[in-house]
């Protein structure tokens, strides 16, 4: 059945709605942002093609964070047992400090730094005289303190204007110290037009400094890597309690609740299972083309993708114990998942979601809303790139332009002694004629309905715009957005942090989901909201000289 809102929804064109948006810009501006802003066609060969990960126009409120923010905060912050220590002034740490809610559990050894906020603090004399001293000193603090494994140094912007060599830095007290593993990432906030810059600079070095440096083999009988899960409210539990119920071995998480050793030991895996894409999957080019492990798109994120993936997993292997466990799994599982879903279906089938959110979970979660016969009529990413809209089959096309080129594309080769292949080519070839497709991933566009708006690098402008347009019945996205959007009446969903919810993968996160979001569309509150200027539009003010 559909809503007052959605009917009301469907009085707008697509097309009537990107010009709404696009008609207070002055017109270069409308220019730009017209080819960021996709009418889906969902034709079936073809994909419009989107401009992606470029720079946010100036003077546009946009939705997106710093480089900083993407390799400090995105794939290091996670961590459990590495010193994530930030060179620059305090407020680049402080802000960046437990508020991703990634969630660790600091497991028998009980070495857990991520309570803590490590910063060099720099002042207006470091910034005159160089901070290369007081960041090495730093080092020394933190080690004296904690005898970590491993101490990572992120700079800030600051830092590269200075120009402190925070790299000759690290090499020297990784000498000195002799048993700490340290290494420097040079994120500087500017460093890229996003947060995507950041993960690549830090897939980068993680690579360089840190995997294969364990070669002791593990037990399990199947062995895989899942990046790109940041056990973000607990996800990552979930997806590892699933996998034990499955026997399947996570080696090593990119980089939910990880440790050193994890990073260390990723290439002795035989699988790389790919969740989030945008973020990691320059990791898992690189461990196939050193080290010979494939890798698969995977999605926890639905009841029902976690089952696909599930399958997907146990294909590979091949193996008829873990095809059957997997199974049995599923069965188990689902269960409580469809009642819980049959029982929200009531109220939210037929509702609308708005989701723009970093670079994969508008995507991700448009399988839970799916589940409960909800309808996304706009997505977008804040930072995805081209491939993430349309494909990995367009990458050969993707123009590299300056803000790209200044990113690092380190040279992988086959590792001498270690490289080896964990399929024959023949193995490989069987899998895909049986329809399984390795190093691949669709995008977005084609799982959006035809007409629906896919828009890249949304801004608070445009979301405010939207959202009176088209009145969804929820809007995802994130912590800047919340406020303004429930201002206008609209329950709104954190996707980033879940507010203080989740998990939201897996089966019992798909449950946890259902209920979250039937409680947000099937309450009226937001509508009652009205700011005094609405409620008494009387009222007037004088100036009094
Ligand atoms: Fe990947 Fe992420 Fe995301 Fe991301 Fe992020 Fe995040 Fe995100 Mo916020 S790694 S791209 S840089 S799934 S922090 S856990 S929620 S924007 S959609």
């Amino acid at each position: 059945m559909a809503t007052a809102t959605s009917s009301k929804a469907a009085s707008w064109e697509p097309a009537e709605v990107k010009a709404e948006l696009l008609k207070q810009y002055p017109p270069k501006v409308a220019r730009k942002r017209a080819k960021q802003i996709m009418i889906n066609e969902a034709l079936e060969n073809e994909t419009p093609e989107i401009t992606a990960n470029v720079r946010t126009i100036p003077g546009i409120i946009t939705m997106r964070g710093c480089t900083y923010a993407g390799c400090k905060g995105v794939i290091m912050g996670p961590t459990r047992d590495i010193v994530n220590l930030v060179h620059g002034p305090i407020g680049c740490s402080f802000y960046a400090w437990l508020t991703r809610r990634n969630q660790t559990d600091a497991g028998p050894d009980g070495e857990n730094y991520m309570t803590y906020c490590f910063s060099t603090d720099m002042q207006e004399q470091d910034i005159i005289f160089g901070g290369e001293k007081k960041l090495a000193a730093a080092i020394q603090e933190a080690y004296d303190l904690f005898h970590p494994k491993s101490i990572a140094i992120f700079a800030t912007c600051p830092v590269g204007l200075i120009g402190d060599d925070i790299h000759t830095v690290a090499a020297n007290m990784k000498k000195k110290l002799g048993d700490c593993n340290v290494y420097a990432f040079s994120c500087e906030g500017y460093k890229g037009v996003s947060q995507s810059a950041g993960h690549h600079i830090a897939n980068n070095q993680v690579f360089r400094h840190i995997v294969g440096e364990n070669d002791e083999v593990k037990p399990g009988k199947f062995k895989i890597n899942l990046l790109g899960e940041y056990n973000i409210g607990g996800d990552g539990f979930e997806i590892d309690r699933i996998f034990e119920k499955c026997g399947i071995t996570c080696i090593s998480t990119f980089s939910g609740n990880s440790t050193y050793d994890q990073f260390a030991s990723a290439h002795t895996a035989d699988l790389n299972a790919v969740m989030c894409h945008r973020s990691i999957n320059y990791v898992a080019d690189m461990l196939e083309t050193k080290f010979g492990i494939p890798w698969i798109k995977v999605n926890f994120i639905g009841a029902g993708a976690t089952a696909k993936s599930l399958r997907k997993i146990a294909e590979y292997f091949g193996d008829k114990e873990l095809i059957a466990r997997v199974e049995e799994v599923i069965a188990e599982e689902m269960p409580a998942v469809e009642a819980a879903a049959a029982e929200v279906r009531a109220r939210t089938e037929g509702k609308t979601a708005m989701m723009f959110v970093g670079g994969s979970r508008a995507h991700h979660y448009k399988e839970l809303f799916n589940e409960m016969g909800m309808k996304t009529i706009s997505a977008g990413y804040e930072f995805g790139h081209r491939d993430d809209y349309e494909g990995r089959r367009v990458i050969p096309d993707i123009k590299v332009d300056a803000d790209s080129r200044n990113i690092e594309e380190i040279e992988v080769e086959a590792d001498p002694t270690r490289y080896q292949p964990r399929k024959s080519a023949e193995e490989i070839e069987a899998l895909e004629k049986a329809g399984y497709s390795f190093k691949h991933y669709e995008g977005l566009m084609p799982d959006m309905d035809k007409g629906t708006l896919i828009i890249d690098d949304l801004n608070q402008y445009e979301a405010e715009k939207l959202v009176e347009l088209l009145k969804p019945d929820i809007f995802c996205a994130g912590i800047k957005e919340k406020f303004s959007i429930q201002k206008l009446g609209i329950p709104m969903k954190q996707l980033h942090s879940y507010d203080s919810g989740g998990p939201y993968a897996g089966f019992k996160g798909a449950v946890n989901f259902y209920h979250e979001i039937d409680r947000l569309v099937s309450s009226k509150v937001w509508g009652y909201l009205k700011a005094p200027w609405q409620r008494n539009p009387q009222l007037s003010a004088s100036y009094n000289y």
